[in-house]
């Protein structure tokens, strides 16, 4: 009610000032009048990164020229944007006030965690075998779930997988009581198994003559696969295959023999594709010529990612020998 008598004479003066505004309008020189009015009020506002203890802060505070950080722990910093190392592990509230040159002011306060373990690896996979990284910080102790059903406690495990496959990789950093969990998909690549075709000779000479080359297949004696044996009797004989294998990879090859020499047999040779023999050694003789014997031999491939697999009738000793049943791991 007391605001009544000084409404009326409040009405008269915007009515004496629209008149006043209004009498200006259709002049033929235009005024204008600008009014500025500064009513924005300081916003308080930031956002922050953690490294292990160390809290860098970005001020994103608007119509302020004046800030105080209180960091939660005691201290304070009058900078815009501060950096701010921690003494020990723990959550704290940090307060930044903004202000302006008029005294108005806004304030804006956020819990942060510091010093409190943070889970995260890196790793090296080599076929099966991965080779794992911890670059967790703030732990003590950690915890890895492979995702294969084992588990390891060591810091920087090297773990062997049972097969190719996706496996989600679980470490948990572990300080006193407090956990941080980091999951990641690895694909392990498995090693890669070459086939060879009519390893048995089943099929004839079919994937292991090339041109220039001979032999006979053979049904005496009784082979140890199928009925089919490789003869290599003459000058000339040989049998030859070309098959993909993984590079940089162990293998290990068997195949069965006789021969009509205790001494004798041809020369087998593995060759890669870029001419490198990864092996070369004599098929050697057999106890007796009635019974095929087994042999085996290791090689390495290196980075062609073929070889060459041959034998070769030995012309110097000109020794009859037979050959079946190829297999590879
Ligand atoms: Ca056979």
């Amino acid at each position: 009610m007391k605001n009544r008598k000084l409404n009326l004479p409040m009405k008269s003066i915007w009515i004496y000032m629209l008149l006043f505004l209004f009498s200006f309008v259709g002049c033929e020189q235009e005024d204008y009048v600008y009014l500025e009015v500064d009513n924005s009020l300081p916003k308080a506002d930031y956002s922050y990164t953690i490294d292990n203890f160390t809290v860098s802060f970005s001020n994103s505070s608007t119509d302020a020229t004046v800030y105080s950080w209180d960091f939660g722990d005691g201290t304070s910093s009058t900078k815009k944007n501060p950096v701010h190392e921690y003494k020990s592990k723990g959550k704290y509230t940090i307060t930044l006030t903004a202000a302006d040159n008029n005294d108005k002011s806004d304030k804006h306060s956020e819990e942060i965690a510091v010093g409190f373990p943070k889970a995260s690896f890196t790793y090296i996979a080599d076929k099966l075998t991965v080779t794992f990284t911890n670059t967790s910080t703030n732990a003590s102790s950690y915890l890895w779930d492979f995702g294969d059903n084992t588990t390891s406690t060591e810091k920087n495990p090297v773990h062997v997988f049972p097969s190719e496959a996706t496996y989600s990789v679980k470490l948990t950093a572990i300080d006193g009581d407090d956990t941080n969990e980091y999951t990641e998909d690895i694909y392990v690549v498995g090693k890669f198994i070459p086939t060879i075709l009519n390893p048995s000779f089943e099929d004839g000479k079919t994937y292991w003559q090339e041109e220039g080359n001979n032999f006979y297949t053979t049904t005496g004696p009784t082979p140890p696969d199928g009925v089919k044996g490789a003869k290599l009797s003459k000058n000339g004989h040989s049998i030859v295959q070309t098959f993909e294998v993984g590079i940089n990879t162990d293998y290990t090859m068997r195949y069965y023999t006789v021969s009509k020499s205790t001494t004798g047999g041809g020369i087998i040779t593995i060759t890669d594709g870029d001419g490198n023999i990864l092996y070369s050694d004599n098929t050697g003789g057999t106890p007796d010529a009635s019974n095929y014997v087994q042999r085996t031999f290791t090689f390495s491939t290196q980075s062609s990612n073929q070889v060459t697999l041959k034998v070769v009738h030995d012309d110097a000793a000109g020794i009859e020998f037979r050959l079946d049943y190829f297999t590879i791991e």
